[in-house]
């Protein structure tokens, strides 16, 4: 595999932090509180980045998934830096693990026994995209078991599954042949789900829509994963020839932002590779070397033995 696939790995699992990093600021914003101008970019992420690290970590020990080395990677991680902005439903799911309860069954407890819909499980997803991106059956089902650790609701896995597909295909597809119309169709012809695949052509027919009112009254910007994956998808989508614009369109949709910039900025980090990174940005990332570093060693790991 080539030098530019490993920028491509890197590119995506830096660009998923700094989505974070810069929508982080502005979760739980309503559309037009602020101007992309008035932006600035500290560096600092939050859960989704902190959970994108446990998989990568998980993954690499691991030399590929292992569900309960996963989600022990998770407590481990959530324990030292709890502070991190952690959706409500994980840390109840590492109570649970820790006061005795199997983490096969704990996810299931959520929620009234519905499992979480939430997009806690696609946000991290990122290095399951990179390990599998040219094996499709693979990598929808070690999205759906990493998924089911946190979320095991049909919908938080079938999230997971289609922001990994939606990566794994950015990452293969060369930028002189890219057409936002096919992408999007393809994507959502990856899913069986029938709401997602609604949301995901719905998306096609809005890429010329100019108000983004309309994008969130259509496809969401909330913290459910029907309400925001497809979202992420269609920022990239739309804005396919600069990842900062990408990244910048979906912050500017406000509600879950963070986490739509950060699934935009894994799968722009993908198509356009480290290179295609704001420089400063990346500079001023925290712990960008140990990011990527995940990335360059999921690289090694992708290329030393078939995965
Ligand atoms: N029924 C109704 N609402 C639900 C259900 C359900 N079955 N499942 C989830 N929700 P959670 P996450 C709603 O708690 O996915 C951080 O800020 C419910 O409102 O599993 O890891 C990240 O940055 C619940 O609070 O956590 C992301 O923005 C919410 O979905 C986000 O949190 C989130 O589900 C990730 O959250
Ligand atoms: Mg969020």
């Amino acid at each position: 595999m080539s030098k530019d696939v490993e920028l491509k790995f890197t590119g995506c699992m830096l660009g998923c932090a700094i989505g974070d990093a810069l929508g982080a600021h502005f979760e739980g914003c309503f559309f037009g509180d602020f101007r992309t101008s008035e932006i600035t970019f500290n560096g600092r992420w939050t859960d989704d980045t902190h959970m994108m690290i446990g998989v990568a970590e998980s993954l690499i020990e691991c030399r590929g998934f292992n569900g309960e080395h996963m989600a022990w990677t998770f407590i481990r991680n959530w324990q030292r830096e709890p502070w991190r902005g952690y959706g409500p439903g994980p840390p109840k799911v590492f109570r649970l693990i820790l006061s005795g309860v199997s983490w096969r069954e704990a996810a299931k407890r959520l929620y009234g026994g519905a499992g979480s819909l939430g997009n806690g499980a696609a946000m991290r997803v990122a290095p399951i995209a990179l390990l599998y991106h040219d094996n499709i059956e693979k990598l929808r089902e070690v999205a759906y078991k990493s998924a089911e650790i946190t979320h095991a609701h049909e919908l938080g896995m079938e999230g997971a599954a289609i922001q990994a597909y939606a990566i794994a295909l950015a990452l293969r597809i060369s930028d002189e042949v890219f057409s936002p119309k096919n992408y999007l169709r393809n994507v959502a012809s990856f899913t069986k789900s029938v709401v997602f695949r609604d949301k995901l052509l719905r998306a096609i027919e809005l890429l010329n829509e100019e108000d983004g009112r309309v994008i969130i009254k259509e496809l969401g910007n909330g913290v459910e994963a029907l309400n925001s994956v497809p979202t992420a998808i269609y920022c990239f989508a739309k804005n396919h020839d600069s990842y900062l614009k990408s990244i910048l369109y979906a912050v500017s949709l406000g509600g879950d932002a963070d986490t739509i910039a950060s699934m935009t900025g894994a799968i722009a980090g993908a198509f356009h590779g480290e290179e295609g990174l704001p420089e400063e940005w990346v500079e001023k990332l925290e712990k960008a070397n140990y990011i990527r570093s995940l990335a360059r060693e999921l690289w090694k790991l992708k290329t030393s033995h078939n995965t």
